[in-house]
């Protein structure tokens, strides 16, 4: 049987969220690897789904949905039981929103240039520059994390645990693989190891791993 929604995703990368966000709202969907690390962001047959050549692609009845942010926005209104987002107010849908934009617009765009400033500058010289300047940028960010969290609060939005959580979780564990330090935040590490034990979270890691052993193994999901 055909599964109501097809993710296209690349093991490692952003699309961890929307895998997330698919288990907490217990949607049936099925996961189709695209490996970055081999281009195939670029391959034709991606290309006409997605001419963004990235991942996550979200493909819907509707058709295909690209961005993370709509994706959590599109998935919360449709299971709006799962409360994805925090609905209470306008203002608390809002304020989840605001750190999901955080994440896409100013916390990924840093991270691409810590890790890839072979794409940004054609001079090797300069890439240490680049990867210097932002990690210098992502801590500055970052430590909003740690002020937001030390009022005591267990999540990012006072009105509960949100995508928000694991969006920014996701962008903590690149920051900290590209080399950011974050011990210094000891709000910001409880955290981490909070959201890291979200039962969404696992089960994308389960399922993440599933789709990869599948893809090697070359079965179709
Ligand atoms: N704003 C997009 C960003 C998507 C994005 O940059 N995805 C990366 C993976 S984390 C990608 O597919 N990159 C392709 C490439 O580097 O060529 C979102 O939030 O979904």
């Amino acid at each position: 049987m055909t599964s109501a929604y097809q993710l296209y995703f690349s093991p490692g990368a952003c699309s961890r969220v929307s895998i997330a966000a698919l288990e907490w709202v217990g949607a049936d969907y099925a996961l189709h690897p695209i490996l970055l690390a081999q281009n195939e962001q670029r391959q034709p047959a991606y290309l006409a789904l997605n001419p963004k050549q990235q991942v996550p692609l979200l493909v819907t009845a509707q058709g295909a949905l690209s961005e993370t942010l709509a994706i959590a926005q599109y998935l919360h209104q449709n299971y709006p039981q799962a409360a994805l987002l925090p609905a209470g107010s306008p203002y608390d849908t809002a304020l989840a929103t605001s750190w999901l934009a955080w994440c896409s617009a100013t916390l990924h765009p840093l991270i691409f240039r810590v890790r890839r400033a072979d794409r940004i500058h054609s001079e090797a010289a300069q890439h240490d520059v680049i990867r210097q300047v932002a990690l210098a940028d992502l801590s500055h960010q970052l430590e909003l994390v740690e002020r937001t969290l030390s009022d005591g609060r267990q999540w990012l939005c006072a009105a509960g645990c949100s995508l928000a959580d694991l969006f920014v979780l996701w962008c903590v564990q690149r920051a900290v693989q590209g080399g950011c330090e974050i011990d210094q935040w000891p709000a910001l590490s409880e955290w981490q190891a909070r959201a890291q034990a979200h039962s969404a979270w696992t089960r994308m890691l389960q399922r993440e791993a599933q789709a990869v052993a599948a893809r090697e193994a070359g079965v179709l999901l």
